[in-house]
């Protein structure tokens, strides 16, 4: 059988306004990847309703990312974007792998832990089951187009060691099916993790302890994507810091997590590593740092904001863009879902 293609995946969920976090974490990143990797980017909005959306919010915000993928660099004509739902047999594997997943591992995710708030998840009874399964559905997306990386986040490597788990459980429960199928390797590929570069954590700008999140109730301490350049601007220069100056290597800003935050969100910025920051601003005060930072994310964020407001403003487009991308998508999924549903035992 063939060695699987690099094909890369990864996908934002529309549960609010797009920040500097899953631009610098996961959007940024997307776009050299084109260059070597079939890439496939995705609005989640299927894992967006584990937690209650007003639907017109949930259009828009789709439309949003969708448009900030664009704007940010990429190609519609290289990469596939589309909507998740537009593509029904994400929900079709997110069932089977419901059956492969153990209750266990689901309970040992830690976002789940956070959102169903406390260690033991206390406020369960109350969250849907749908935030549950949230990471099977993950696997899914990932596993119905064989994806062997996946650019994201720090936050989203607990979710991709299980979805690793998931592939091994099928590929081990399913052998003989497999084999039968005439594939002498495993069915799904041992999905990479690609959390790469400077600032893969993007912290609060109000609490360096803080992943910066969509869901923050803060305004102060997070910035949009489609922020205007005063505000983001102000934010920058209010960002809570320490009294200590920069230093001049990364060892010096150890324990000091605002201050780390800042000069990561630089350095992804700016395309350099922490130790060029610091050799251009170590010994500096924040008087001279932040009205530096404040300008570099306003020329790199500014123009993908306006590109962004032009795009959700052309809906026909946006249409058109994404349902060109669903049928590229399940021009992958289809076949492959077919010989899922073999290995399985479904009858046809
Ligand atoms: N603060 C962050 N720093 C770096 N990367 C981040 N990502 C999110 N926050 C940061 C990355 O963005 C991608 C999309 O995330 P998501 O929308 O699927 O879910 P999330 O990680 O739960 O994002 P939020 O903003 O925190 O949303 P809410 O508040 O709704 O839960 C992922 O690659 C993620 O790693």
């Amino acid at each position: 059988m063939m060695a699987f293609i690099p094909r890369v995946f990864s996908g934002i969920k529309p549960s609010g306004d797009l920040h500097l976090g899953n631009y610098l974490g996961a959007i940024r990143r997307f776009v050299p990847l084109q260059q070597t990797h079939e890439t496939i980017y995705c609005v989640v909005d299927m894992h967006a309703i584990t937690v209650w959306q007003e639907p017109e919010d949930l259009r828009r915000w789709t439309y949003e990312i969708a448009a900030a993928y664009i704007a940010s660099g990429l190609d519609p004509k290289k990469s596939i974007i589309f909507n998740q739902s537009q593509v029904v047999e994400h929900a079709e594997l997110g069932w089977i792998f419901n059956c492969v997943a153990r209750v266990g591992w689901m309970m040992r995710m830690t976002q789940f832990k956070d959102k169903a708030g406390g260690e033991g998840g206390e406020n369960s009874e109350a969250v849907s089951l749908g935030l549950f399964a949230y990471p099977s559905l993950m696997a899914a997306d990932i596993l119905l187009y064989k994806a062997t990386g996946v650019p994201v986040g720090d936050d989203q490597k607990q979710h991709l060691e299980l979805t690793r788990d998931i592939a091994k459980k099928f590929n081990h429960d399913f052998r003989k099916q497999i084999k039968g199928l005439g594939f002498d390797e495993d069915y799904f590929p041992l999905t990479d993790t690609l959390v790469t570069g400077p600032a893969t954590r993007v912290m609060s700008l109000k609490d360096g302890k803080k992943k910066m999140s969509k869901s923050d109730a803060s305004d102060m301490s997070t910035i949009y994507m489609m922020d205007d350049a005063d505000t983001i601007s102000k934010k920058i220069k209010r960002a809570t810091t320490d009294p200590e100056s920069l230093p001049t290597e990364a060892a010096g800003l150890e324990g000091r997590a605002e201050a780390a935050n800042l000069v990561a969100i630089y350095a992804s910025l700016a395309d350099q590593s922490v130790d060029q920051v610091l050799a251009e601003f170590g010994g500096s005060g924040w008087g001279k740092f932040k009205p530096a930072l404040a300008d570099l994310a306003v020329s790199v964020l500014s123009p993908i904001a306006g590109e962004m407001r032009r795009l959700v403003g052309d809906r026909a487009e946006m249409d058109k863009i994404l349902r060109d991308g669903a049928d590229r998508a399940r021009a992958i999924a289809i076949p492959h879902m077919d010989e899922i549903r073999q290995i399985v035992g479904f009858v046809r």
